[in-house]
């Protein structure tokens, strides 16, 4: 088989994988195993930061891992430890890339604390790496957003602290000097300063990363994917992907998010880029509540079908689920989910509702 061949072999088992003729995702109906699991509820931690790898060879970060809403009302102090290590995981079957991450995962951990709360931030560049790594917060005011004061060489580590006194949900990314390809590779993720009043409560969390990857490599030739500043330069990404991999939350690769009819879901999106804009949308669903720039200070938007969230930012969104079955998130870029990998999708699992719409077949 060409590698042109297996090119085309791959997209096609990608389109059938994810179910992202769109209208086809239906296809991936609610009769599989999974939708009559039971759906236990997130474990809500509070505290300032958790993170976790969907599987430990693989830079996925599960999306559920984050901490939980904030639930104290007085200033506290947050120790905040992230790693720069370089880990080989597969895009999609066959495929693989070394990224560059912060502990391990794409995107990033979450981190999340208060308005008014202090936040000591340590970043440690393995031993074993062989360039130089630091951290922008755009929740921080100060030179390069941190990274003025903690590019650290290999085996070594830097601390600062800031206070966060104002909120939003932003992003933080590695911030050397061609950070374009380190956040390309992974080294991005958000942080949440909850306002005072904190967020409206929903019932269920989820964490997603997009970015894109310049290869040398065509979409889906088996083997190491080696990254491809030239075709960074001219903006033309190999893959376009949530949280460093093809199409990762369908059921045929490691599983849908789910929820329960009934619920309210929110979904925190950070767009590392480093240069394509998300057209997010929730196919088959609306963001009934919507803080465009992660502004969390704002009152939010509501119905909104299709934000724009830049390279650099982040966008979080609240969606009901009136009726059960699949909303696959996207950048409605579609070229980029029919051809570049981009998908994941939340599995709504419950009774029909035929108030909100009924099926006549
Ligand atoms: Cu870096």
């Amino acid at each position: 088989m060409s590698f042109e061949d297996a090119t085309k072999s791959n997209r096609r088992q990608f389109i059938q994988m994810a179910g992202v003729g769109i209208a086809a995702s239906s296809a991936i109906a609610l009769s599989g195993t999974q939708a009559s699991a039971s759906v236990p509820k997130p474990e809500l931690t509070t505290g300032s930061f958790v993170g976790k790898r969907l599987l430990p060879d693989l830079v996925v970060a599960d999306p559920t891992a984050i901490p939980g809403p904030i639930s104290y009302d007085s200033p506290r102090s947050h120790d905040i430890h992230l790693v720069a290590k370089s880990v080989v995981s597969e895009i999609l079957p066959g495929v693989t890339h070394t990224f560059m991450t912060f502990n391990g995962q794409v995107p990033a951990p979450m981190i999340r604390a208060r308005q008014g709360d202090t936040l000591n931030i340590t970043v440690t560049n393995s031993p074993e790496n062989e360039t130089s790594h630091s951290i922008d917060l755009h929740a921080v005011r100060g030179t390069g957003g941190g990274a003025g004061y903690s590019e650290v060489a290999p085996g070594k580590s830097k601390t600062f602290t800031f206070k966060a006194d104002y909120p939003g949900a932003f992003i933080y990314h590695c911030g050397v000097s061609n950070m374009d390809e380190h956040i390309s590779r992974g080294m991005f993720g958000m942080i949440v300063i909850e306002p005072l009043e904190g967020l409206p409560a929903v019932d269920r969390e989820f964490y997603i990363g997009q970015h894109e990857l310049y290869t040398k490599e065509s979409f889906g030739q088996p083997g190491e994917a080696n990254f491809d500043g030239r075709s960074m330069v001219k903006e033309d990404p190999t893959y376009v992907l949530f949280s460093g991999a093809v199409a990762p939350f369908v059921a045929s690769r490691f599983g849908t998010m789910k929820a329960e009819v009934g619920e309210t879901v929110r979904v925190f999106l950070v767009s590392g880029g480093p240069n394509l804009m998300s057209s997010f949308h929730p196919v088959g669903n609306v963001w009934s509540r919507a803080w465009p720039q992660g502004g969390l200070a704002n009152e939010p938007l509501k119905y909104i079908q299709t934000w724009p969230v830049t390279p650099g930012s982040t966008f979080v969104g609240d969606m009901d689920l009136p009726v059960p079955g699949l909303i696959t998130l996207v950048d409605h870029a579609l070229s980029r989910v029919t051809n570049k990998g981009n998908a994941a999708q939340i599995e709504v699992i419950g009774d029909d509702n035929p108030e909100f719409l009924d099926a006549k077949g």
